[in-house]
Order: structure tokens, then sequence, then C-alpha cells
């Protein structure tokens, strides 16, 4: 069973050939002749190995869970199981976003580990942020792969039997939906352990600490996210989620898939976004691609419009707001449309203003602002985003549309948060 595995062991690179040199799926890629297989770990994430391996006929990704958080180490223990849930999850986005994942070769759940298809040339998406390269398409894909697989795995689209049996699938990640809740949702707001900041934002933090409008909004999210399974969410969406080229957008690493309120994928990808455009100080700081990082984010969430739209008109075969009461009636479909995207629209912006406040306060930070060297413009660029981070949570219900979040961007941008 998932996570209670006694044979379970971690891979190495020199055992990757031993253990894995005999399953056809995996040969079918690499050859047979696994003395000729070469073996990287490139983990980079917070949780678990990941292996390129290359041989001269192919390559292939090898993903295993740890059974304890990478990050921290052994004194964090965590179940194997994750991989589990990512793998359930990859198949459902697959069928929901065909071409958006990395296609699966092998799944072993014993051993807690996927081999999927390796995305080359591609780079994780916060590399080319912190370069400074544009991605043509990247909001398109974005956009899509948000309004399909957050629509077709809910209740306006599966069998609700279907639905329902997702739901008490995913239920059983408890210990990775208590990570996102314990540090999304609550560490930043006190003096949590495994809290860190920059030392210069000692006076924005207690200032944040004490804020109570800041403090119950946040929670208030809390409650969302975790009472509301609406949907199949990914769970961890942000810019260390998404593999690109100069022309192509693919995600990854949905081991925090939950079922959960569509704004939160929504939100937490454009924070992610919003706080790369205030990181940029400390990359170059071009004006032209700063406006770049904002069209993206204005983009997305236009495209999540229109393709969310668009499934609702054509596709909405669940047991919400079905033909039986509102094919006879467009109007109603349609202002039942508005409102559902304004909800969405809400919850985004709640979700993005707390996505902003964890990655600066608590405890996995982004790679845009950690390389960073000077502390003091680490803190500025940080500060900033504390600041859009705050007025989004608050502000949520009076922000129009993205034009208005993104001139309030711009207006910090200019000057000083701390
Ligand atoms: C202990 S894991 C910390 C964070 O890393 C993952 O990418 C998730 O974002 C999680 O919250
Ligand atoms: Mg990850």
């Amino acid at each position: 069973m998932a996570g209670k595995s006694e044979r379970y062991a971690p891979l190495t690179v020199d055992s990757i050939g031993a253990r894995l040199g005999e399953i056809s799926a995996i040969t079918a890629r690499l050859g047979t002749d696994t003395s000729v297989w070469d073996a990287r770990e490139v983990g980079d994430g917070n949780l678990n190995l990941v292996f390129i391996v290359k041989s001269p006929v192919g390559e292939v990704i090898v993903k295993q869970a740890l059974p304890y958080v990478r990050l921290v180490g052994d004194s964090w223990p965590l179940p194997l199981k994750r991989a589990f849930f990512e793998y359930h999850a990859l198949v459902r986005q697959a069928a929901r976003d065909p071409g958006s994942v990395p296609e699966i070769y092998h799944f072993d759940e014993e051993q807690a580990i996927i081999v999927m298809q390796f995305f080359s040339p591609h780079v994780i998406l916060r590399h080319k942020l912190m370069a400074g390269e544009k991605v043509d398409g990247l909001a398109d894909a974005l956009g899509n792969f948000l309004a399909r697989t957050l629509f077709r795995g809910s209740d306006l689209s599966m069998d609700t039997s279907a639905r329902k049996r997702d739901v008490a699938l995913f239920v059983d990640s408890v210990e990775l939906n208590d990570i996102t809740e314990t540090l999304v949702f609550s560490d930043p707001y006190f003096d949590a352990e495994r809290n860190h900041h920059t030392p210069g934002l000692d006076g924005i933090v207690a200032r944040l600490r004490a804020d109570t409008d800041l403090k119950v909004e946040a929670h208030h999210m809390k409650a969302k996210f975790a009472n509301n399974a609406e949907t199949m969410l990914h769970g961890d969406f942000h810019a260390g989620s998404v593999m690109v080229t100069d022309n192509e957008t693919k995600m990854i690493d949905p081991e925090f898939v939950l079922y959960g309120p569509m704004g939160f994928d929504v939100g937490m990808l454009l924070g992610n976004f919003w706080m790369a455009y205030f990181a940029q100080p400390g990359h170059g700081d071009d004006a032209d691609y700063k406006e770049w990082i904002l069209g993206v984010a204005a983009d997305v969430w236009e495209r999540f419009v229109a393709e969310f739209s668009h499934l609702w008109r054509t596709e909405r075969t669940g047991i919400l707001y079905e033909d039986a009461v509102f094919a006879g009636s467009p109007l109603a479909s349609e202002q039942a449309l508005g409102h559902r995207l304004a909800m969405i629209w809400e919850d985004s912006l709640g979700f993005a203003g707390v996505e902003m406040i964890r990655r600066t306060l608590s405890l996995a930070h982004i790679a845009e602002n950690d390389m960073i060297e000077d502390e003091a413009l680490r803190a500025a660029c940080e500060a900033r985003g504390l600041d859009l981070g705050r007025q989004l949570v608050v502000n949520r219900g009076r922000m129009g549309d993205m034009a208005q979040v993104n001139d309030l961007a711009r207006q910090i941008a200019k000057g000083t948060s701390l």
C-alpha cells in the first residue's frame, strides 16, 4: 500500500540501471543496455528526487518521492503516497487538456516512482523570468490549462458519481493539504518556527502581523480553500511548475492535487507573475520586460475567461446549471456564467495575495527574490510584493478588472513599500 512499503528504497544515479532496466516501458525509450544509461539527479524542488536518465536512443524523467521533506530533512516526515496522487492528477490533466503535461511511461506505487516524458530543451519558467526572456503563447497555454482542468474536473462537467469518487480519492492527501493550509494560510501571520524573511523587512512584517483586516481576510481565504471541494486543482501552480521553451509551455508537478476552489490555481499563478514583476530590479529591470510580465498576467485571465465561457456554453454536462433548468433560457445561463466568473476573479485575487505573502514570509520562497544578493534591494522588491499581496487579500472584492490590478502594481513599483 502507498506509503507503507518495507521494500521502498530511494534511487541513486548508480542504482537506476539495475532497478529500472527490466521495465519494458522504460527500455522502449532508453534501450536495454543499461551500461550506456546516464543518470543525473537534478531535483531542485522542495520534496523529491528527480533524475534525468539519458541513453544514446532516448531520455526520460524519473521522479521518486522521499519519505520526508527534502528541503528540511528527515525531521519532517512526509508520506510516499504523494506520488500516487501526482500520478492520478497527471492522468486526469492529460485527459482534460491533452498535450499539456508529461506523458507517463511507468508508475510504481510501492517505490513512489513516476517515469515520464522529459521536456527538453524546456526550462523552468522562473528561470526565464529571471533571464528576461519572453515565451510566445505562454498566456494562452496557461489560461487554457486552467480553464480546461478546472472546468472539466468539476460538477459543471463530470458525471457527479465520478467526481465524488475523485473527491474521496484525493481527500486522503492529508499531509500535503496540511502543508498548504499551514505554510500558505497560517504561518505568515504569526512567528511560526519555519518562517524566515529578509532582515530589512522586520518593520513591515511586524505591521502585517498586527493587521487585523489582513489576518481575518487571509483566514477567510483559508476557509474557502479548506471547505470548498469545487474542482480538481493542480494545487501548487506557480512558476516552478511550468516548463517552457521560447514558444512552448508545459505543466508539471501536481503532487499537491486536491479538490478545492477554482480561484486557488488561478490566483497562485497570477501572484507568481506579480512577484516576478516586483523582482525585476534584481534581474536587469528592463521596462519592456516588466510590462510583458504584467501583460501575461492580464492575458492569462482573459484566455481563462474565454475558454471557461466556451466550455460553459458547449460542455456543461454535469449536475450544475444543467440543461433541464437552463437550456431554454440562455440569458439565465449567461447570467450564471457571469456570476461564477466574478466569484473566481475575486477568489483568485485573494489567493494571489496570500501566495505573495507566504512566498516572502513563510518557509518556501521564490528564486526570483532569493537570487537577489543585495539584501537591501531584495527587501525592497519583496516589500512591494507584500504591499500588493496585502491589498489583494483585503480589497479583493473591490478590484474591478486586471487593468486596475496591474495599474496598482505599477504604482507600487514606483514607490517604496518599506
Ligand atoms: C515543505 S514544501 C514547501 C512548498 O514547496 C512546494 O512547492 C509547495 O509550494 C509547498 O508549499
Ligand atoms: Mg513542486
